[in-house]
């Protein structure tokens, strides 16, 4: 037989297991009635969802340095958004414990605790570009309930009844069973009813928060010169070789935006104006009534590393960007486009680039489908020969002419190139490196863009032998990469194969190796393989 616990030993593990759950459950409510908040405000006519986890969650993408971005791109990739929100509710988890134990003995400093952890959720979600009753109301709503969950459970668990708190006052009396069973049920009651409400908050905002039935609904107007298919000879028609046009589903993502922006085109408007003469708006309906143009562009990010695989070619359909500036009537000294986001984002573009006869869009289509929502329905901005943080703003909402002395986009803040054209590079896809081939011809693929200057000629190197020309793919535009094949004579062995490629102005691609900040990474791409 197990000699009895000592009671006093007893009753303080027990209140502190008891305070860390209602801890736990105090914020478990809080974060549901932040969605459920959240839910409500959009109900009731808010641009959009602005729960306080997600709000704490981009605030903080917007505070991390440049450099922990590339990390998180780099070692999370398209995940680094759930690895974020996980460390957020861990956050979460660890001060709401500390807040329930603290709260057996300190009430007041467990709620100061409470209250200033609901403080921040309400600073970061008026950071966020949701404006009025819906940009403060979850945050606050659920900042309350936090508080005043904690403080109702902790005060009722520590009635001698219940816990016999260790410390609490007045904690003298009889426990009656009954009661304490009571407590129970209500400490189930509320984590499950924080449980189905935030899950239910959740789903009714994914329900209501959501344009893909207004997105299904667009009908895309034909361009008014429509591009003619390209012949199969774009592609070298290397199996595993990926498509000339990157399919949609397989196109890289890059921003910043946690939720994706769900923007109702009936809503959308673009306004142009700053320094113009003539500032105006332009309706969804408007866009599409303008003749469009269709134009293959490939899309690359600075954040891309040699090798990378953040880069994409589509057929974009738009309207043509330089018109609408030219009927805007841009001031003289204007040299910039500061362009802003329905999420906040704000991205500057050189005028210039926009107005030297390259074709800069408003784009609304993705070959030949609708613009998807994550990259930037109903509408984008696309720039040839610049990477997307200085010219592809998603889901763009205004565009003001201004000065590059005045102003700066988000990126530049976080320590990137104010200007920033897309440098040269090329890239081995085909084989993998590490693969293990069998000696005889293999064929070696990739792709290779230097983009608006497009890509003249391509060369191999295996090992420290001599550059050898790669037999290159029918050309788009200047304004597409360009594919490349080369078909090697493979021998036993371990080998290194390194490509290079030369723009369309002649000049060689540097091997001098930068990374990517502030302007994009240069640098010859390797692979390794072993011939058997
Ligand atoms: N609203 C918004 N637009 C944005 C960004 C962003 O974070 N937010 N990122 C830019 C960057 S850095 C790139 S590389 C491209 C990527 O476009 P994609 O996701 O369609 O490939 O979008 C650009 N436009
Ligand atoms: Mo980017």
């Amino acid at each position: 037989m197990e000699a009895p616990k000592e009671p006093q030993a007893e009753a303080r593990s027990t209140t502190w297991l008891v305070g860390g759950f209602i801890g736990l459950l105090a914020a478990a409510v809080g974060v549901a009635v932040g969605e459920l908040g959240a839910a409500v405000s959009v109900e009731l006519g808010a641009s959009a969802p602005n729960a306080p986890v997600v709000a704490v969650g981009q605030w903080a993408i917007d505070l991390t340095p440049a450099w922990l971005k590339e990390v998180a791109i780099r070692n999370f990739g398209s995940h680094d958004k759930s690895a974020l929100l996980t460390g957020v509710y861990i956050t979460i988890a660890v001060v709401s414990v500390l807040a329930g134990v603290l709260a057996r003995r300190y009430l007041a400093a467990a709620t100061g605790l409470a209250a200033a952890f609901g403080l921040v959720g309400l600073i970061a979600a008026l950071t966020r570009p949701v404006v009025g009753f819906g940009g403060w109301f979850p945050a606050l709503l659920a900042g309350v309930a936090t508080v005043v969950v904690l403080r109702s459970l902790t005060v009722w668990s520590q009635r001698a009844s219940v816990f016999g708190a260790v410390g609490a006052v007045g904690a003298v009396g009889q426990r009656e069973p009954g009661d304490r069973r009571r407590f129970l049920l209500a400490l189930f009651g509320t984590g499950a009813g924080a449980l189905v409400g935030g899950l239910g908050s959740r789903a009714w905002l994914d329900s209501r928060y959501n344009v893909a039935p207004a997105r299904a609904a667009v009908v895309l107007p034909e361009a008014s010169e429509p591009l003619p298919a390209l012949p199969a000879s774009v592609h070298p028609n290397v199996p595993d070789l990926e498509p000339f046009f990157t399919p949609n589903a397989q196109f890289y993502r890059v921003d910043t935006a946690l939720t994706v922006p769900q923007v109702d085109p009936r809503n959308w408007m673009l306004r142009i104006h700053g320094l113009v003469d003539r500032p105006f708006e332009v309706s969804f309906a408007d866009l599409l009534r303008m003749p469009l143009e269709e134009h293959d562009l490939t899309l690359t990010c600075v954040s891309n590393t040699i090798g990378g695989p953040y880069c994409g070619n589509a057929r974009w359909l738009g309207a043509p960007l330089a018109p609408l500036l030219r009927q805007a009537g841009v001031r003289a000294g204007a040299d910039q486009i500061l362009s802003t986001s329905f999420d906040g984002m704000t991205i500057g573009t050189p005028v210039e680039a926009v107005l030297d006869g390259r074709q800069a869009m408003l784009a609304v289509a993705m070959n030949g489908q609708t613009l998807p929502v994550e990259h930037g329905f109903p509408c984008r901005m696309l720039v040839p020969g610049l990477y997307g943080y200085v010219s592809a703003t998603k889901w763009v909402v205004d565009l003001e002419l201004t000065t590059f002395a005045k102003d700066a986009g988000f990126w530049v803040g976080e320590g990137w190139s104010q200007q920033a054209p897309v440098k040269t590079a090329s890239r081995i896809d085909v084989p993998g490196t590490g693969a293990s081939l069998k000696a005889g011809t293999i064929v070696v693929a990739g792709v290779a863009w230097a983009t608006h200057r497009g890509v003249a000629g391509v060369e191999v190197q295996v090992d420290k032998g001599p550059w050898v020309t790669a037999e290159l793919a029918a050309s788009d535009t200047p304004d597409t990469w360009r594919q490349w094949s080369y078909a090697w004579p493979a021998t036993t062995g371990q080998h290194t194969l390194t490509v290079r490629c030369t723009d369309g102005t002649g000049t060689l691609q540097t091997p001098v190796v930068q990374d990517t900040l502030p302007d994009g990474a240069t640098g010859y791409h390797s692979i390794q393989v072993t011939i058997g």
